[in-house]
């Protein structure tokens, strides 16, 4: 009976609801029911070879592989009984790296296997792995027991299980979609994608899947990305405050160890295993007017002409379900649109792109060519005993494309060919968890071709929209003629972002959800996936207008910003209502337009180098051990300080400002970093803070991308007593040139001193602007300063106004200088 507990309580250690039971119930009534699932750990290393960058330990039975990917990138696999499964995966498309020189050593109880950078650890006794950094042989994640594993009697394979120490100081971030808190210690995770319609603060799983986070201990933070497609699970010290562990369903236990110190760096490495996010056509990045739905045109029209009679930018206005001819993907209703190539038409010549929704879900009917076609083909996803795969969305009774087919994908890609051709700008795949109403997804035995390595929807079940807009990117690319397309998608997994953006589903319109959504951007962005926006003003629920303008204030700062709202609320544009909400609402989607060259050079920043472009305060911080940074603040880039309001009725905030001297954006005073200051904040004004010695570039209002030429840039120029870089990307905006260096990547370098100001200027790339002319504006210059240098040339015969600020221009190679009057 002892036994039987002790069996009884480390099953429900390791274990979710169902299985437990099942267990419970014949450990208590042996003659029936499944045989009791029994853990399996590895025991001792016995033996050890190497081949190339890959090391394995074998415990007589079950193998572990130690790959060197990089020098700060190490990964390991485990086999139960020797044999690895495929090495394939969709979110790492080529796992080597270059490394600069690795090495395995034997010691007296460990193996080693080191980088330049990093060692992992293989102790002979136990088969604990861990991992230290070199520099400071400091141990940064360690087995708390060996990987372990129990057959699965159902299916075949593995459950997997990997248990690391979770330290005393450590904290944790990332894991992509998940509401609730930044740090995510103390809580337990599922990866299962779930169409989750008004999602609350702690509800987990959601819509997407990134089984990647980072722990942070004494200032130091390195990653962990687990890439495996079942359901996933990770508790950061819930169960046992002293463990962190994370396991799956089926698949092989595999992870990267990603190194840091920095949390920049484990990001950027994580980001170089699974991609970046390509270049979005430049319009992507203005403001976006969404609606279930729009229609018929005249509605659309109405809409169209609401911004522009109001002096309201916008970019894109987005068809929902609704346009289709009885939800059937790739047709439109007639009635309702009688003539869309003209409609998209008229639209563009007024500014706007258009952006229509697709979903997976064929609707079943013969005389439907797209249905016929997938059918003609067998390109739908089938049961284990060979019928369809069919549940029913909003067209009724459907079928599902096998998105994990490579010649599903191909086929998907071009039934975009007519949608193209009428001007459709941009793509938006929803329910593509997949979500079936009733039974919410697909039953574990549908079967699919995971691009020849075959798997149930038990594997397949998480890929299965990135599959979708991955197949949508590549086919509007190709029709597109290699100009970038737009396309947006619900749900996910890692390595998504090369295919296009995120909205994070179905929210509410209340204060708490802005709260969630803030964080979840911010997640998002510091776990590979920086394209992200929210449902500006909620989703589902009525926000008044204090709630809206909060709302677009941080959406301003949201890497992809959309108003969107379902078809039973009342009009949510951003004139809905009325004064003083419609001209604050202006005022910020005109930032967003100014601030545009920032805005886009940021995201160059992403595509080229990895870096996310929300930055968390952690990431400022990763040292600051009292955590007395606030996890509701960001920075865009690294230049500009986000502290949204999210308190009904708040007119103030408190504010923590990292390392170094800030200006507030509106009032140009300078505060000083690593400490708290009570901000004034009355609706108009959402605290914004920019970092002394950046160099902000502005392009003039525009009502839409494109609307004007350029011909002056307008730099802002922060003053500080130190130096900064900063930098501004420029390119054709629309196309892939910049794969071929046709960009300008101008860089400022710019250093105060109690006298002086010196701005230095360089270029990269093969690509010249239009314009010829940058105006100067120089923010908070002393009055001590008597000397100013561009490029070793003086600027001459300057005053400042009464703010302190100085204007002049200079053509672009600074050849020659002007002074404002
Ligand atoms: O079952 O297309 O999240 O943005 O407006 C609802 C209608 C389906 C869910 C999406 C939402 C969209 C809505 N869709």
């Amino acid at each position: 009976m002892e036994e039987l507990d002790k069996q009884n309580k480390e099953i429900s250690d390791i274990s979710t609801g169902e299985v437990v039971e099942e267990i419970v119930q014949h450990l208590n009534n042996p003659v029936s029911g499944p045989k009791p699932i029994v853990k399996k750990y590895l025991s001792t290393v016995e033996q050890v070879y190497t081949e190339s960058n890959k090391f394995y330990f074998s415990d007589g039975d079950a193998r572990v592989e130690i790959r060197v990917v990089s020098d700060e990138i190490i990964r390991v696999r485990l086999a139960p009984h020797g044999v690895f499964l495929d090495d394939f995966s969709y979110a790492v498309p080529v796992v080597d790296q270059k490394v600069t020189t690795f090495k395995m050593e034997e010691q007296e109880a460990c193996y080693s296997v080191s980088t330049n950078t990093i060692t992992c650890k293989v102790r002979k006794s136990d088969f604990h792995i861990s991992f230290t950094d070199n520099q400071n042989q400091m141990v940064m994640s360690e087995d708390e027991s060996p990987m372990h594993w129990e057959e699965n009697i159902e299916f075949g394979g593995y459950y997997v299980y990997a248990t690391k120490k979770c330290l005393p100081d450590e904290n944790f971030y990332g894991l992509g979609d998940k509401s609730g808190n930044m740090n995510l210690r103390g809580r337990h995770f599922q990866n299962w994608n779930t169409d989750a319609y008004s999602f609350g603060w702690d509800q987990d799983p959601l819509y997407r899947t990134i089984p990647f986070y980072t722990g942070v201990h004494q200032g130091a933070a390195y990653g962990i990305f687990f890439d495996n497609t079942f359901r996933s699970y990770f508790d950061f010290g819930k169960e046992d405050s002293a463990k962190t562990s994370f396991w799956a369903d089926g698949g092989e236990l595999q992870y990267y160890y990603i190194h840091g110190p920095h949390l920049m760096d484990v990001v950027k490495r994580y980001q170089s295993l699974t991609g970046t996010h390509p270049m979005p056509p430049k319009w992507a990045l203005g403001y976006h007017q969404c609606r279930w739905s729009y229609y018929p045109e005249q509605k659309v029209k109405e809409i169209a002409d609401g911004f522009r009679s109001r002096n309201i930018p916008c970019d894109a206005i987005y068809l929902d379900i609704d346009y289709m001819d009885g939800y059937r993907c790739f047709t439109w209703n007639k009635n309702h649109f009688p003539d869309p190539k003209r409609m998209i038409k008229e639209l563009a010549n007024d500014g706007f792109k258009t952006v229509v929704m697709i979903d997976p879900g064929i609707k079943v009917d013969d005389n439907y060519w797209v249905f016929k076609e997938g059918k003609a083909n067998n390109y739908f996803c089938r049961r284990s005993d060979d019928y369809f795969m069919e549940g029913h969305v909003w067209p009724g009774r459907c079928q599902f494309p096998d998105f994990t087919n490579p010649t599903v994908r191909e086929w998907w890609g071009k039934l975009y060919k007519e949608l193209v051709d009428i001007g459709v700008a941009g793509v938006w795949n929803d329910m593509n968890e997949p979500a079936v109403f009733g039974s919410g997804t697909f039953p574990n035995d549908v079967r699919h071709n995971y691009d020849g390595y075959r798997g149930s929807h038990r594997k397949a079940h998480n890929v299965y929209g990135m599959q979708m807009v991955r197949s949508t990117y590549d086919g509007l690319k190709k029709l597109m003629r290699n100009k970038r397309p737009f396309t947006i998608t619900r749900a996910g997994y890692s390595g998504m972002q090369r295919y296009g953006c995120v909205w994070t589903g179905d929210n509410v319109a209340t204060w708490e959800h802005l709260k969630i959504g803030n964080i979840q951007c911010q997640r998002m962005s510091i776990s590979g996936v920086p394209f992200c926006g929210t449902d500006i003003g909620g989703f589902s629920g009525e926000p008044d207008g204090e709630l809206f303008t909060r709302w677009i204030q941080l959406g301003t700062f949201s890497p992809f910003m959309r108003a969107h709202s379902a078809g039973d609320t009342a009009e949510r544009e951003p004139w809905s209502f009325g004064e003083p909400y419609t001209s604050i609402n202006r005022t910020y989607i005109e930032l967003r337009y100014r601030l545009m060259p920032y805005l886009y050079s940021v995201f160059w920043e992403h595509h080229r180098y990895g870096f996310p472009i929300l930055r968390p305060l952690v990431m400022l911080e990763q040292e600051n051990s009292s955590n007395s940074y606030r996890q509701d603040e960001f920075t865009f880039g690294d230049k500009i300080l986000v502290c949204p309001v999210l308190e009904q009725g708040a007119v103030s905030r408190m504010v923590y400002l990292p390392k170094g001297k800030w200006y507030n954006f509106w009032t140009h005073e300078v505060l000083n970093g690593e400490s708290e200051h009570n901000i004034k904040a009355p609706l108009a004004q959402m605290p914004l803070f920019v970092r002394a010695g950046a160099v902000i570039p502005e392009y003039p209002v525009m009502q839409y991308v494109g609307e004007k030429n350029v011909d002056e840039v307008l730099l802002n120029v922060y003053y500080a007593d130190y130096e900064v870089n900063s930098f501004l990307f420029e390119d054709h905006g629309d196309t892939f040139a910049y794969e071929q260096d046709i960009y300008s990547e101008k860089k400022f370098s710019v250093k105060g001193t109690e006298y002086q100001l010196t701005i230095e200027q360089s270029v990269d790339g093969l690509y010249t602007p239009n314009y010829e002319w940058y105006e100067y504006n120089i923010i908070g210059l002393p009055f001590n300063v008597n000397k100013i240098t561009v490029d070793d040339k003086d600027v001459v015969d300057y005053q400042l106004d009464e703010n302190s600020c100085l204007h002049f221009r200079s053509n672009k190679n600074f050849t020659s200088i002007k002074i404002y009057n």
